[in-house]
């Protein structure tokens, strides 16, 4: 074969395998299969607008996830569940203030209104979150003494919650993660999830952000940084 005939025949075969792998009608779609998992992580009362620690448009969230949630086989919840009087509450401390910080053994926490506490309705999953096959609920901040942002691994960063165990012994290889808030809770999750070798995608429009002291670009940069894909949801629902 002269070079020439060589490059056609592999354009030939490329453009080929291209349209067999990306029928036009998806080709952006985003494939899902038994090994991708959604993670929904802190859809709660305290959280949403009239909640102990309100995100701006927390509440808009729900439509998309609920959304976005049909086209998954693999469902897992999280709620952030602290004890009263938590170390991560400003109100366990005297003369701090919600929103300050302070040392704790395992380095810099942020202190919080009081919020999603055990059994409170504060705590409860939001009313309009729908999902019905949601296999799994983690819940996570119920150490009284260390906070827990991530699903996978509490903020003293040794005691793991159990997710990645449970993601793996189900053979699951990719989550997507949604919720709030995008600079904690999401945040921390993603990135404790490529450190145990998911594959790590954050679907923005299904997440609200606090953004203290411009915690929410930090946050899509260290993401980023580690390899976490930030999508919309669009992306997968074509
Ligand atoms: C969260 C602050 C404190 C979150 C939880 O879900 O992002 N943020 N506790
Ligand atoms: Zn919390």
């Amino acid at each position: 074969m002269t070079s020439h005939a060589r490059r056609t025949f592999l354009q030939t075969c490329s453009v080929a395998a291209l349209g067999a792998a990306l029928p036009a009608f998806a080709a952006f779609k985003l494939k899902l299969d038994a090994r991708s998992a959604l993670i929904v992580v802190d859809v709660q009362n305290c959280f949403v607008p009239g909640g102990t620690l309100p995100v701006k448009e927390g509440d808009q969230v729900v439509p998309v996830i609920n959304k976005v949630a049909e086209v998954f086989q693999n469902i897992v919840i999280t709620q952030d569940w602290h004890t009263p009087s938590h170390a991560s509450f400003a109100s366990a401390y005297s003369g701090k203030k919600p929103f300050e910080t302070t040392q704790l053994s395992y380095g810099t926490q942020v202190l919080w209104p009081d919020h999603c506490i055990q059994g409170t309705e504060d705590a409860a999953l939001h009313k309009d979150l729908n999902l019905p096959r949601a296999q799994v609920i983690i819940r996570k901040g119920y150490n009284p003494g260390v906070d827990s942002y991530s699903a996978f691994e509490e903020a003293d960063r040794k005691t793991p919650t159990g997710l990645a165990g449970y993601l793996k012994q189900r053979h699951i290889r990719t989550v997507y993660i949604t919720g709030l808030a995008t600079d904690f809770c999401v945040a921390w999750t993603a990135m404790d999830a490529r450190k145990a070798g998911f594959e790590v995608y954050v679907i923005e429009d299904a997440t609200r952000g606090i953004d203290l002291n411009g915690s929410l670009a930090k946050a899509w940069k260290q993401m980023s940084s580690k390899g976490v894909h930030r999508v919309q949801s669009a992306d997968l629902l074509g």
